[in-house]
């Protein structure tokens, strides 16, 4: 049953109300109020997308339903937030897909370097069989797969030298995600890699614990990297989905209708989150003060991807040689 109040001559139901006050749902009582978090920022397209889902949920349920979203890794990172959700701690986030491969070795097929040539192929695949594939596979590991959404291209970025080719890496202490493989590819290119947790990262940049880094332009601008970064290289070497992940007990307890309801917003939030992610990105360079960014050619591409080559091997040992080659012809 709706309820509703009087206020000012006007009937108003209590999620209106509580709008009309400033209260998050949270605060007036929802019935279920869906616990969010993720490792970026406030200003993060993904936060922006959760944002969208928490408004159009309470709407379209009368305000039963609503998100609470806990940003900026407040609890924990993205291997932590993953674990969560698992033992139901946490009932919905976004992460990069690297840190998922800890958990699930078929989404190191993700990882090959420069497998994506655009946006095109990337959502090609992701939206089609083998994306589909992949985030049913989670099932198994206590994880409902809900779909991707856009981190975004990577870029290589430090603060010593322009970099143009990987004879400039050599030594320069580079932070990595938290994935064997990015780990890998970073030690054969010649630098000195560790993995580190994303909320670690702007400090240990600060102190110089590390040179280098590397992310997508507009999470680069979100984070203030510029403040402890100077050089960006354009290398697109890996595209990083954020892989949207929610309890599976959670999910199984929505009514049918609720699924449904639940299931659309979702679809809406990822066309609108990759269209800001898109728009962030082309627009993130221009507001960046003080860094160079510097274009490479294929050439210069080359001598990276050339390097890479044991990576590539790896990858098809750990995710067999099926799916290796199925998802390099799929993103084609
Ligand atoms: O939320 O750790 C990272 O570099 C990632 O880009 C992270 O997923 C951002």
């Amino acid at each position: 049953m709706k309820k509703l109040l009087k206020v000012g001559g006007k009937l108003l139901s209590v999620s209106a109300l509580a709008l009309a006050m400033g209260l998050t749902q949270a605060q007036a009582g929802s019935e279920l109020t869906i616990k969010a978090s993720h490792a970026a920022s406030t200003t993060n397209t993904g936060h922006k997308a959760l944002e969208l889902m928490d408004r159009e949920l309470r709407e379209r349920t009368d305000g039963r339903i609503s998100i609470e979203i806990f940003p900026n890794g407040q609890l924990g990172g993205e291997r932590e937030l993953i674990e969560s959700i698992q033992l139901g701690n946490i009932d919905l986030i976004f992460v990069s897909s690297a840190p998922l491969a800890s958990f699930n070795k078929q989404f190191f097929a993700l990882d090959m370097p420069f497998l994506f040539k655009d946006r095109a192929s990337v959502y090609k695949v992701l939206d089609g069989e083998i994306g589909q594939e992949l985030l049913q596979s989670l099932n198994r590991v206590g994880l409902s797969g809900l779909g991707y959404w856009e981190n975004g291209f990577r870029q290589l970025t430090n603060n010593s030298r322009v970099i143009r080719t990987s004879d400039d890496l050599k030594g320069l202490r580079m932070r990595t995600m938290e994935n064997e493989i990015h780990l890998m590819a970073w030690r054969e290119l010649g630098t000195n890699p560790a993995p580190l947790a994303f909320s670690e990262l702007y400090t240990a940049l600060q102190q110089g614990t590390f040179e280098a880094q590397e992310g997508p332009i507009n999470l680069f601008r979100d984070m203030r990297f510029d403040e402890v970064q100077k050089h960006i290289s354009i290398t697109n070497h890996i595209y990083s989905p954020f892989v949207v992940l929610m309890n599976p007990e959670l999910q199984a307890r929505l009514s049918k209708k609720d699924q449904a309801i639940f299931t659309e917003i979702f679809q809406e939030a990822k066309a609108y989150q990759r269209g800001l992610a898109q728009k962030a990105d082309s627009e993130a360079s221009a507001q960046l003060k003080g860094v160079t960014i510097t274009s490479l050619t294929a050439e210069e591409l080359n001598t990276f991807s050339s390097k890479m080559k044991p990576v590539y091997d790896k990858i098809k040992k750990i995710v067999g040689a099926d799916l290796a080659d199925r998802i390099v012809k799929a993103a084609q």
